[in-house]
């Protein structure tokens, strides 16, 4: 990076401090995780210059036949891993997949049902503020007072609501997902079902959560959090079929597969030239999860999901749900005496990242929150294994104990570099 270095010293400054941030910090941000030095070159490649619009062999462009062999690798490589019929692997991120899925589904006005962002649900699930709760009627169904969902209740929603299409899928819940049961409801009221496993979409990779590809008719996901590819986004489907809609193609009159529709929503639809470089990089991602050690990565996270769960509540802490089957906990602080907002700032002052949160049922507002969402696979990434995750949980019960005792936030920061010294990241001082 001498280049940069010389021309623009701002940039590579703030660069060399996120390095190090990386390096020397305990990254706990459930949706986050560290890429491989492969993969950071291939989104830093010339890749970035080129336009590609359409797909291989179909481009509206020239001098797009390298972009088509990335394209095409790509989309091998998702299948095989994903063991499904058809993927796009154009979407810019999670929300650009989620937007094609309703621009394919529904028109606006339509009435969808997704879980309650209050109760771990996501913006693009139907949020008031986002343009699916803008465009669309949003229903959504709920957890319990026991954290978990009940299939009962949301039968009873989808037969009351009767949506035409059902979301499944969450940023902030800790426990599988019946797909056959989401399944047998969509089939009764007439919807579509759609999964959005973009966190636990590495662990489903692994085949250490139940899959979702056989059951849902769309499924998407981001390809940078429990996958630990590069920031985007993808959308799968496990069997295609021709669309429900009876769409038609224009000319031929033609019903258009649930593919095809999906295709076209992402381009022309939501979006314009695909990120060739970060394809590029998805490939190599798909590739590395292909291999078997990703396997093991994948248990190793879930196993220090779990035993983060158990040491929160050995030390006294609410754990939604009881604990964990994924990679993510969500811890309510109420009994603890600190709200969300506070425990992310002392947190951060002794360099520990993780995010405020809501709990079900909290009283507190988005900005405050009574919970800390936390997650293992960024430092199951770097190496950490159980014992080490029984010390975080300690450090952190430390900081929240005192959380505004500079001396306590000041020995954390000693025992949370000497642990990142064990368990190094990146080599390089800069890429
Ligand atoms: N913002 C992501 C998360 O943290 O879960 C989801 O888009």
């Amino acid at each position: 990076m001498n280049h940069l270095a010389s021309q623009d010293p701002a940039i590579y400054t703030a660069i060399e401090c996120e390095v190090d941030r990386q390096n020397y910090g305990l990254e706990l941000i459930a949706s986050e995780n560290f890429v491989s030095k492969s993969i950071l070159q291939a989104q830093g490649s010339v890749f970035t210059n080129k336009y590609a619009e359409g797909l291989p062999g179909r481009r509206y462009y020239g001098g797009c036949e390298f972009a088509d062999t990335v394209e095409d690798i790509a989309r091998d490589r998702a299948k095989e891993l994903f063991q499904c019929d058809w993927v796009n692997v154009q979407p810019h991120s999670g929300a650009s997949a989620n937007a094609a899925v309703y621009l394919s589904c529904l028109k606006p006005g339509d009435t969808f049902l997704g879980l309650d962002l209050a109760h771990g649900g996501h913006l693009t699930h139907g949020s008031p503020v986002n343009f699916s709760g803008i465009w669309f009627h949003a229903e959504y169904y709920g957890v319990e007072k026991n954290g978990l969902i009940n299939m009962d209740h949301v039968r009873e929603k989808a037969r009351s609501v009767k949506p035409k299409l059902i979301s499944i899928g969450a940023s902030a819940y800790s426990r599988d997902f019946d797909y056959q049961a989401f399944r047998s409801i969509a089939d009764e009221v007439g919807a579509l079902l759609w999964m959005d496993m973009a966190h636990p979409a590495g662990l489903i990779a692994a085949r250490v959560l139940n899959d979702p590809l056989p059951h849902a008719h769309i499924v998407t996901t981001t390809t940078h959090k429990t996958l630990r590819g590069p920031r985007g986004g993808m959308i799968l489907i496990g069997k295609d079929a021709e669309n429900p809609f009876g769409k038609v193609a224009p000319k031929s009159g033609r019903v258009r597969r649930m593919s095809e529709l999906l295709d076209s929503a992402v381009f022309p639809g939501m979006q314009g030239g695909p990120l060739v470089h970060v394809i590029a990089a998805k490939a190599v991602a798909f590739n590395e999860a292909l291999k078997p050690n990703f396997v093991q990565y994948a248990r190793q996270v879930q196993k220090n999901s779990s035993v983060m769960a158990d040491s929160f509540m050995d030390r006294g802490y609410h754990v939604i749900s009881g604990g964990t089957d994924n990679h993510l906990i969500l811890v309510d602080l109420r009994s603890k005496n600190i709200t969300g907002k506070d425990a992310e700032i002392a947190l951060q002052s002794a360099h520990i990242t993780v995010n405020k949160n809501m709990v079900p049922f909290d009283d507190k507002s988005p900005f405050v929150t009574s919970g800390i969402r936390l997650g293992t696979a960024a430092l199951t990434t770097r190496g950490f294994m159980e014992s080490d995750i029984r010390e975080v949980v300690e450090l952190i019960d430390r900081v929240l104990t005192a959380p505004t005792d500079e001396t306590v936030q000041a020995r954390v920061i000693n025992e949370v570099r000497a642990l990142c010294e064990v368990h190094p990241l990146y080599d390089f001082v800069i890429a």
